[in-house]
């Protein structure tokens, strides 16, 4: 028999352009050899331009989905994405509650990079207290990371805090490890910083790119997600998934009007290929 590929759960929602959620993520985990399988929390319509709409679907379809993959494969990586609702955050807590010794990493979305908002107050304020506390990484960006840490604080609070600060509290509240990126901050390069619960703190900066990126967040997250999966350490994880996330947005195109789309899958093409970016 052949070998089987770490096999990764995804939560998330769809993206018709490819660009972001779901599809984002199966190319991702799969360009990086893993076997990714998926829950549907919700249905996007939108363009490379923004969200135009949003069907979310029922706690059953969430549960149903992820029970039938749970109890026919060993999945070793849970990815969470766009989840679509307070009900759905609950089922997702539980189901992830049954499954302990599987990883979890949770991309924090809260509304995507051209600002659409994809979590109202009370799903932020679940995902917080539900899966925050079961999550081994969380990859807030600098935005999110703020609005998490401080979410019962004043607003200037919130805005004045140090990055650090928003991890310590992050960290306070249960998850294993917090992964800050700092592309929405208004500094020449982009700086990424870990910190962990026993104190450890690395960072990474990268060259800021000049394009409008759509799914860097997804990407990064399945990207860290799918080299758990290969058995790497936290820290390797997050060193390898940067560099190849970087490598696709180096390598992005723009097949629309609006946003450019990471190339998860750069090292398929031929140098001839890439002309027209
Ligand atoms: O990048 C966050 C994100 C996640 N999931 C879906 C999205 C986006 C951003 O647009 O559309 C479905």
């Amino acid at each position: 028999m052949n070998q089987i590929p770490p096999v990764v759960l995804t939560f998330a929602g769809t993206d018709p352009t490819s660009g972001a959620g779901l599809q984002a993520d199966i190319l991702t985990l799969s360009s990086i050899g893993c076997h990714p399988t998926s829950v549907v929390t919700a249905v996007t319509v939108q363009d490379t331009l923004g969200v135009d709409n949003v069907m979310v679907f029922d706690a059953e379809w969430i549960e149903e989905q992820a029970r039938a993959v749970l109890e026919d494969m060993e999945v070793v990586v849970f990815k969470l994405g766009m989840l679509g609702s307070v009900e759905n955050v609950a089922v997702i807590a539980e189901i992830l509650a049954d499954y302990p010794d599987v990883l979890l990493v949770m991309d924090t979305v809260l509304a995507s990079g051209r600002g659409d908002e994809l979590a109202s107050e009370e799903m932020q304020e679940a995902m917080r207290d539900l899966l925050l506390p079961q999550a081994s990484l969380i990859t807030p960006n600098s935005m999110e990371a703020r609005r998490l840490a401080f979410m019962d604080d004043s607003e200037d609070d919130e805005e004045n805090a140090s990055l650090e600060e928003c991890a310590r509290r992050l960290l306070a509240l249960g998850c294993e490890h917090v992964l800050i990126t700092g592309t929405h901050e208004r500094s020449i390069d982009v700086t990424n910083t870990l910190y962990g619960r026993n104190g450890s703190m690395r960072s990474w900066r990268w060259d800021r790119l000049p394009g409008s990126y759509h799914g860097s967040g997804c990407t990064l997250t399945s990207a860290i997600a799918a080299c758990l999966a290969h058995g790497l350490t936290m820290e390797e994880a997050v060193a390898e998934a940067q560099e190849y996330t970087w490598a696709t947005l180096k390598g992005a195109f723009r097949p629309g009007m609006g946003q450019y789309i990471p190339d998860r899958l750069f090292w398929a093409r031929d140098e001839d290929d890439s002309q027209n970016n």
